[in-house]
């Protein structure tokens, strides 16, 4: 098992969508006992505390249909530095959130140790959407579009212009809430995407095995694991903004995680949407605590 030096950046970020609470995320993962867990499994951990988000004001907005925009550039553009510093320091980046709008600073910073990137995207949601694509104008819905260098361009050219991550260097587990904006732009740039039906048909082993084959024969120079808890059934996680039913089990997510880990693929990872206001006493945060556990090496016996 590889032994990590890990730091943890906290991202209070609750503009990419319209419900409060996401921006308690990293306290309640904190509280769940992030540090302490991955300790015991024998990495080193650093906690460097949370990123700045500015408070809402009535500030002078831009004409845009996208919500909070100039507080979503703030805070990704901060973290970006942040995660870049991090891993300037030979440090491994593990990100709470938040919300998903929080990995456009993530993949952005990372760009300027990886040149070729993959993403592993666990959602239950594609995350693809544009300006115009976007059912609802909240940023949770855009990051991997804008990671992939489509969207308003104050978003695409955070920390550096243009595109950060390759479309065939992307890899979602989980989807089953895709809108047709987004079901056009994986059909037009070949994104491989394993929905719940592959999971449900060939089971997760299989899946998990096929994704990672795909990855470590694109020639990457790291692999970073974006984890938005709604990937998993509402049943396990329900502390979060936009649940969809039907998702992917605990022990199913646990197998992903000792996967990723058997691999020794992942060079970053996230953990976003965990929402404590929507949760029942923590249990989202727990959950992914648990599944750091088993993505950090954590194991049964
Ligand atoms: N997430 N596709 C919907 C939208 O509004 O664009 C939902 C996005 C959810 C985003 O969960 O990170
Ligand atoms: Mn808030
Ligand atoms: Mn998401
Ligand atoms: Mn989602």
């Amino acid at each position: 098992m590889r032994k990590l030096d890990i730091s943890i950046i906290g991202v209070p970020l609750d503009y990419g969508q319209s419900r409060r609470g996401v921006d308690m995320g990293p306290s309640a993962i904190r509280y769940a006992g992030a540090m302490k867990r991955l300790e015991a499994i024998g990495h080193s951990l650093q906690d460097e505390g949370d990123i700045q988000v500015s408070v809402i004001e009535n500030k002078n907005r831009e004409e845009t249909n996208l919500k909070n925009l100039e507080e979503v550039v703030q805070a990704t553009s901060e973290l970006a530095n942040r995660v870049s510093r991090v891993i300037e320091n030979g440090r491994f980046p593990l990100v709470f959130g938040g919300d998903h709008s929080i990995a456009i600073g993530t993949l952005a910073g990372l760009t300027s140790k990886y040149k070729n990137l993959g993403v592993i995207w666990y959602d239950a949601h594609a995350d693809l959407n544009t300006a115009e694509t976007s059912p609802s104008g909240n940023i949770h819905g855009m990051p991997l579009a804008v990671s992939m260098g489509l969207g308003h361009e104050k978003l695409v050219n955070i920390f550096t212009d243009g595109q950060k991550v390759k479309p065939e260097n992307i890899v979602i587990i989980g989807a089953r809430s895709v809108d047709p904006g987004e079901r056009a732009l994986i059909k037009k740039r070949g994104i491989k995407v394993y929905t719940m039906h592959e999971i449900d048909r060939d089971g997760m082993s299989s899946v998990m095995k096929e994704a990672i084959e795909y990855l470590k024969c694109r020639n990457l120079d790291g692999v970073h694991l974006s984890l938005d808890l709604d990937g998993l059934d509402p049943l396990y996680t329900p502390g979060v903004g936009t649940p969809v039913p039907g998702g992917i089990s605990y022990r199913e997510s646990h197998l992903a995680m000792e996967m990723l880990e058997d691999s020794g693929v992942i060079t970053s990872a996230e953990f976003v949407e965990v929402n404590p206001i929507l949760d029942e006493k923590n249990k989202t945060a727990d959950v992914a605590v648990g599944l750091m556990g088993s993505l950090f090496g954590e194991k049964l016996l």
